[in-house]
């Protein structure tokens, strides 16, 4: 699939530092250490509806690591997938009685114009379920001639018990693990499994579904073994972060982890699990499902610069939960106008501490608050009080704070 169009990126002369992570499954700080190319997947949309600000906000959280890892002088294998045959998407496409491919490519086209306005860095492959089928039959053949599948009628199951690392991703106890594999996608009522974690690899055709030949029959694939193969495939095993939101933590993140393991002979599915913070918006989590969203290209269409979305989902630390104000659109359309000024100067306050500060904000643990908490104490230095230049010690500060602003952080001025 077409991925979107690269921005120009500054390139810096001071590097900044290695890059260190949270990582879900142990709970504690990672500093990958990629051996050559860092390898970054991340998981891509489920496109039956326009990019809200929750995608935009986890999207962002991955850029700023690509962004880091290329400060830092590594070059990136970024892997997103798109999830164009699902439930969900046939479930709209029926309701709303459009063809699901059609609507699925529609709101992949959106997806790549909001993303290309946010400046995000394109993947270097940005790869279609429906375009991974073959790849997705490789692995659930090796699945079961390691004796990890099952049918149950026309289906084909994933047995959790066959890799003895289940669990070490989300580290959830059994109680959590089923209640959120039922609301997330899962049937743990369904008669006939051996376990109720066990997860569907490959869907029996039923009525008025897109199907695909396999050696189970017609059908289409599972949710999770999508993500796997099309990780492996691009990544190899053992890549340097699988990213996504935290309702991938379980059980996406963690079945994935486990199709690969249990062909991989023991190595790791990921070295590190990275996961964005929820965005909610009117009290609950801004899903497509609940339809309490604010869509980017709602706001792009109301003349909202893309920065100003940039900078307020910034003002957020990736890994946290939180509600989206749309007086903090406004905030943030003021900030970037002051901002602006000060840059328009030229000269200003010395900018080699705040360059130092920004990049090191990044690399740990991807804190933008921080970052951009910097950018404004040199906006107040350069402006003084009075919003005149009031320090203009660093004759050339403008040009190298606009350099890390887009480096760093994405922000374009
Ligand atoms: N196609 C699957 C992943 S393989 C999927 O989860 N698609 S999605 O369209 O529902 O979400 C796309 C990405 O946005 C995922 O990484 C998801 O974790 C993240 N996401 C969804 N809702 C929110 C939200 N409210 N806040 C932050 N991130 C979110
Ligand atoms: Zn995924």
């Amino acid at each position: 699939m077409r991925a979107w169009s690269a921005p120009e990126v500054p390139r810096l002369t001071q590097p900044g530092p290695a890059v260190s992570l949270h990582d879900t499954a142990t709970g504690g700080r990672i500093v990958p250490t990629p051996d050559g190319a860092a390898r970054l997947y991340v998981c891509g949309i489920t496109p039956y509806d326009a990019t809200h600000l929750g995608h935009a906000a986890t999207y962002l959280g991955f850029d700023l690591l690509q962004r880091a890892w290329r400060n830092a002088g590594h070059d990136v294998v970024y892997v997103q997938n798109v999830t164009d045959v699902d439930d969900p998407l046939l479930e709209r496409a029926e309701k709303v009685k459009v063809d699901w491919v059609a609507l699925a490519e529609r709101e992949t086209e959106l997806f790549r114009t909001d993303m290309e306005a946010l400046r995000v860095l394109p993947p270097a492959h940005y790869i279609g379920a429906v375009e991974s089928i073959p790849l997705v039959i490789d692995l659930i053949t090796e699945l079961e001639a390691a004796g990890a599948t099952y049918r149950v009628e026309q289906d084909l199951y994933y047995s959790v018990a066959a890799d003895p690392r289940f669990g070490a991703e989300s580290g959830y106890d059994r109680d959590t693990m089923l209640r959120l594999f039922g609301e997330r996608g899962g049937d743990p009522e369904r008669p006939g499994k051996r376990d109720p974690l066990d997860c569907v690899v490959w869907r029996g055709e039923r009525e008025g579904e897109p199907s695909w030949d396999s050696p189970w029959g017609k059908g289409r694939p599972g949710w999770h073994i999508e993500c796997a193969a099309i990780a492996r495939e691009h990544l190899g095993t053992g890549f340097d972060v699988q990213g996504g939101g935290s309702d991938l933590v379980f059980p996406h993140h963690e079945m994935c982890a486990g199709h690969v393991q249990v062909v991989a002979g023991g190595a790791p599915f990921a070295q590190v699990y990275s996961h964005a913070g929820m965005v909610a918006y009117d009290g609950e989590k801004m899903s497509k499902s609940r339809g309490n969203l604010v869509f980017v290209s709602a706001l792009r269409n109301s003349d909202i610069d893309p920065m100003a979305i940039r900078l307020a989902l910034l003002r957020h630390h990736y890994r946290s939960d939180w509600e989206w104000q749309d007086a903090e659109l406004f905030d943030a359309v003021d900030d970037l106008a002051r901002w602006r000024r000060a840059l328009a100067l030229g000269a200003g306050a010395p900018a080699a501490p705040v360059v130092t500060a920004v990049l090191d904000a990044v690399a740990d643990d991807l804190d933008a608050p921080t970052a951009t908490a910097a950018i404004d104490a040199w906006v107040d230095a350069t402006l003084g009080a009075a919003g005149h230049l009031a320090d203009a010690s660093d004759p050339r500060a403008a040009a190298a704070i606009t350099d890390v602003l887009d480096a760093a952080l994405g922000l374009a001025l």
